[in-house]
């Protein structure tokens, strides 16, 4: 018999914890935390102790997968590589690259998401290329650009310790970012103040000095009514304000129009609430600001991050340990494919394919000429394909037909492509609509990289051989490309990073030696750089600092006579996303079994709707039947559904319009009826 354990990263959360895979002969029988880790430091939450539950599951995808008379059978490689290499072919060849759309992966390593760009842009010709990033942080990364010059997480998640006062708006820590959540309890522990500003109830709101419930959709309002009590009580620094910033006075004007009374009219948050969270934030230093998705997910998105930078630097709490914009990025590695240049509008390390210099850059090191067009994001990819625009796709560990917004547009639109190429590691919802699936090998079964929500460049390491027939997805990727005109050579995806490395000037200090133990948080530019805890020390990214004046604008859809509830949607701490992965773990399955409607008492006991009775949710998108939990947690007059569940998917209700500049969609506020099934 022969025990090994191995040093890896956990493929769940952004939190990047370290997990040891523990297997004998060959096959996973555990997982434990690492004492020496950075982040988790001996922690890891149930997700993580149960990340080997999944991977020798008798559902993986183990042999590739050709439709033939309307079936998907079991085909060799060679036979799956060449009917999807002719696929991409003939649509470039009737329609140009243009017709041709790549979705990469915050699930698979820098490595593997490089080579996506690259295969993207130099083998197909086109800047169509994204990732589920458009439906989670597209805001942060344009709203912190914007306002400081870099869209990534100012500091580390265990600074939050440090914090004097940590607000905490639009996250729900302690179940999508678990250790993140440790760090805060650490915090609380040494006597920091807690702000909880979210509509639900969440765990941390129990333990808050403060929590408030306002509007979903309304946070710009909340935000510009604090800075607005801020500034007429003088409690906003005068100094940082003169020396690190600029566009103050414009922000000044426009927070006149937002008084208390007026801001608890919107928000329906309390004027003396507003006040005592105003003063709390802005006089008990440093405050840290923790946000996710609550504040992402809207048509406001942008507006809303403007707002939270605003806040931020008008107290001078940007640059500075303990304190900072936190943006908690979701997927284990979602910051990595978006270094990586999984965007339609930027190579590695946020280069434009627009700009002259960086664009023959990137032309010369790959030896074809690259299109400096910006490409399509993925939100705007679903009317392209409904519009005969986009007719070849290449799916590489997504699942759109549960986690897109408006399912049933989503369906017909993936229905209607000549090419759906899908790679994933289990026989999703959408490789069922497939006309290729190609079997990836998981976190377990390969080595490489994935940057953590702090910027932290962390080692992947391979525990286990592939299951069945599975390969890693760089040598999927490799293989196609070469099949269509472009032979790739890596033999490893060290040599991968390298080239990552000579293009990438933020990840150009870092090899796999030294990021063995601890990783490196990126800038790292040179060999001897220790990379960087923190970002905008003395100085912005951009220089100064930018304020900017916003308007508070509604949710796109609000209730109304005929849908007269709110539905806002999320996680649970048991499941991810789509669930592929959580639930066919035992561990976690029985925790959370299937989807559920939190209902308010006062809600329910109008309708007549007991707990666990199953009742029919609508929307202007379509309906879905799934069971009643009554629940203090949501207020009156809203609805809230996690969206893991595909027989009961919430985003068969969910509304599909975009932010005008992030292009993310509204999954956090639609209007819905709820009706008693029973009656
Ligand atoms: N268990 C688990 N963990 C995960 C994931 C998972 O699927 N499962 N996914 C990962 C990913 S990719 C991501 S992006 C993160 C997301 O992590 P979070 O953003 O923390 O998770 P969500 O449940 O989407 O929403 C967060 C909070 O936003 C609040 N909210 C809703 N509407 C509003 C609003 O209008 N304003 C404000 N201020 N708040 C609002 C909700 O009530 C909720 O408490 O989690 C990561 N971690
Ligand atoms: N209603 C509603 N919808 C939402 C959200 C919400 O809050 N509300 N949140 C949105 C957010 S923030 C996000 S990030 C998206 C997530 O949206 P998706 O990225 O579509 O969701 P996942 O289920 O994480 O899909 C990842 C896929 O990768 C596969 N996979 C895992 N590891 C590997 C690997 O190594 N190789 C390959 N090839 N495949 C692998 C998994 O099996 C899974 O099918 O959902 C969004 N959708
Ligand atoms: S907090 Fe996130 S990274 Fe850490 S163990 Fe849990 S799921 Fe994994
Ligand atoms: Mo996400």
């Amino acid at each position: 018999m022969n025990f090994q354990t191995t040093h890896t990263t956990c493929p769940y959360c952004g939190c990047g914890c370290g997990i040891l895979l523990e297997a004998l002969d060959g096959s996973l029988m555990g997982s434990q935390p690492v004492k020496s880790h950075p982040v988790s430091q001996g922690s890891l939450c149930l997700k993580g102790w149960s990340s080997h539950e999944f991977v020798e599951n008798e559902q993986r995808l183990r042999q590739p997968l050709l439709r033939k008379n309307g079936r998907l059978d079991p085909v060799s490689w060679e036979e799956a590589l060449a009917a999807a290499a002719q696929g991409f072919k003939g649509v470039l060849d009737r329609h140009g690259p243009e017709a041709v759309q790549v979705l990469a992966s915050a699930k698979v390593t820098n490595e593997e998401n490089f080579l996506l760009n690259k295969f993207a842009r130099a083998v197909l010709g086109t800047n169509n290329i994204d990732h589920c990033a458009r439906l989670c942080h597209a805001s942060t990364v344009v709203g912190l650009a914007a306002a400081f010059g870099s869209g990534a997480m100012t500091n580390s998640i265990v600074d939050l310790e440090n914090a004097k006062t940590i607000l905490v708006i639009g996250s729900n820590t302690t179940e999508a970012h678990p250790i993140a959540g440790k760090w805060i309890f650490r915090a609380l522990k040494q006597g920091a103040k807690l702000l909880v500003a979210d509509p639900r109830w969440i765990q941390l709101s129990d333990l808050a000095d403060l929590a408030v419930q306002q509007r979903p959709g309304s946070d710009v309002a909340l935000i510009n009514g604090l800075m607005h009590i801020i500034v007429k009580e003088g409690w906003h620094d005068k100094d940082y304000i003169a020396a690190r910033t600029e566009g103050f006075e414009a922000l000044a004007d426009k927070l006149e129009e937002y008084p208390p009374d007026k801001v608890a009219a919107i928000t329906g948050v309390s004027p003396a609430k507003l006040r005592r969270l105003a003063e709390m934030y802005a006089t008990h230093k440093p405050s840290a600001i923790v946000y996710s998705m609550g504040i992402t997910q809207h048509t406001t998105g942008v507006d809303n991050v403007k707002s939270l930078a605003n806040l931020a630097m008008l107290t001078g709490n940007i640059g500075l340990s303990g304190g900072g914009v936190n943006a908690l990025r979701g997927q284990n590695n979602v910051q990595g494919a978006c270094d990586m240049g999984a965007l339609p509008n930027v190579f590695s390390g946020y280069q434009p394919v627009a700009d002259e210099a960086a664009n023959t850059k990137f032309s010369q090191a790959w030896g074809r000429d690259l299109p400096k067009q910006p490409g399509l994001t993925l939100t705007d990819m679903f009317p392209a394909i409904e519009a005969g625009k986009i007719k070849a796709l290449y799916i590489v560990g997504e699942n759109p037909m549960v986690t897109e917004p408006d399912l049933r547009h989503a369906e017909a639109a993936l229905k209607k492509l000549e090419v759906l190429v899908v790679q994933d590691i289990f026989p999703t919802q959408t490789a069922q609509l497939a006309q290729v699936v190609l079997p990836g090998a998981s976190f377990a079964e390969k080595s490489g990289t994935y940057t953590n929500t702090e910027r932290r460049v962390l080692l992947v390491r391979q525990a286990i051989l592939p299951v069945g027939a599975s390969r890693p997805d760089w040598q999927i990727t490799q293989d196609l490309a070469t099949r269509l005109g472009y032979p790739m050579n890596y033999s490893s995806p060290e040599e991968i990073f390298a080239e990552i490395r000579q293009l990438t000037p933020s990840y150009a200090g870092m090899t796999y030696e030294r990021l063995a133990g601890a990783g490196l948080q990126w800038p790292c530019p040179t060999p001897e750089h220790p990379g960087t805890p923190y970002l905008h020390k003395d100085r912005f990214t951009r220089g100064l600092g930018l304020f900017q004046a916003i308007d508070y604008k509604p949710p796109a859809e609000v209730e109304d006579g005929e849908y007269p509830m709110l539905l806002s949607t999320g996680r649970s701490f048991a499941h991810f996303h789509s669930g592929t992965m959580t639930r066919v773990s035992p561990s976690l399955h029985q925790e959370v079994p299937t989807g559920y409607m939190e209902i308010n008492p006062e809600d329910a006991g109008r309708m007549g709707v007991e707990d666990g009775e199953p009742v029919l949710v609508s929307s202007r998108r379509g309906e879905i039947r799934i069971p009643a939990r009554i629940s203090h947690r949501v207020d009156r007059g809203v609805v809230f559904i996690p969206f893991h569940f595909a027989e009961c998917a919430a985003n068969v209700l969910t509304n599909p319009a975009l932010d005008p500049v992030a292009r993310i969609p509204e999954f956090k506020v639609c209007a819905v009826k709820v009706k008693r099934l029973a009656a």
